[in-house]
């Protein structure tokens, strides 16, 4: 009977909660960790196979890595960067575009590592370190999302003539609010982008419009990179500072 008074007080507080939180759609949970031997990974993708995961490192001179889920180095690109941030995939070329943090620039690779060109990125620069940390692309339009970190946090769109479509603030009210924006992935069935904070150690989804309607606390500062397996609902994130892997499973 007391358990029955109880159920029922839960199921009237868990009503009057639920008017005034918003929905949460899906929780998460870890499922592994796999250590990385590679130097500050801070960017994620999935290849269009969907067989294996690239990431960059931010070092001067760091590499374009291709990894496996359990985060083998599978080959490493022999391009140099700068402070590579961020790296998504064009599924309809197969080809990979990075993000160079401090020289605010997009660069398409081919997957040999050989530069296809190099698009300057108009974003206002106060300090030099607070650049470009995200990048995706719609497969759709072809369209690229670019992330700049903070100082101002902004989203950037370009059309496929580079041109700019959307330039926005991303200053978001709580629970949302973000300091800084370090990760950036797209999920072009769902139309929703995910966007991973090293410093609020918060993950937050948004629609087309740049609206959040979910967020996620994350254990620890410095992920730096998140990719989404959206046919087995897996999340993976890198960690700029523990050099790993976390695979999360999207419930
Ligand atoms: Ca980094
Ligand atoms: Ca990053
Ligand atoms: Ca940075």
């Amino acid at each position: 009977m007391r358990l029955f008074l109880l159920f029922h007080l839960l199921a009237i507080l868990g009503c009057g909660t639920e008017s005034d939180l918003p929905e949460r759609k899906w929780e998460i949970s870890l499922i592994s960790i796999h250590n990385l031997n590679i130097e500050d990974p801070s960017g994620l993708t999935m290849d269009a196979s969907g067989d294996f995961l690239w990431t960059v490192s931010d070092v001067e001179g760091g590499h374009i890595y291709k990894i496996s889920f359990e985060g083998f180095i599978l080959d490493r690109l022999p391009y140099l960067g700068n402070d590579m941030e961020g790296i998504t995939m064009n599924p309809n070329d197969h080809t990979l575009w990075i993000v160079e943090e401090r020289l605010r620039q997009a660069v398409q690779l081919d997957t040999l590592g050989n530069v296809l060109q190099i698009v300057d990125v108009p974003v206002e620069v106060t300090f030099e370190n607070d650049g470009l940390e995200g990048i995706a692309i719609n497969p759709q339009n072809e369209h690229l999302y670019i992330l700049n970190e903070k100082n101002p946090r902004a989203f950037v769109e370009l059309d496929r003539g580079f041109e700019v479509v959307r330039y926005e603030y991303l200053n978001l009210d709580d629970p949302y609010y973000i300091s800084d924006l370090s990760g950036l992935f797209f999920d072009h069935i769902n139309r929703h982008f995910w966007i991973v904070s090293d410093e609020s150690a918060k993950m937050i989804v948004l629609n087309m419009d740049l609206v959040p309607f979910q967020y996620f606390d994350l254990p620890d500062t410095k992920f730096e990179g998140i990719a989404i397996d959206l046919e087995r609902e897996l999340i993976y994130l890198v960690n700029d500072e523990q050099n790993k892997l976390y695979v999360y499973q999207l419930e």
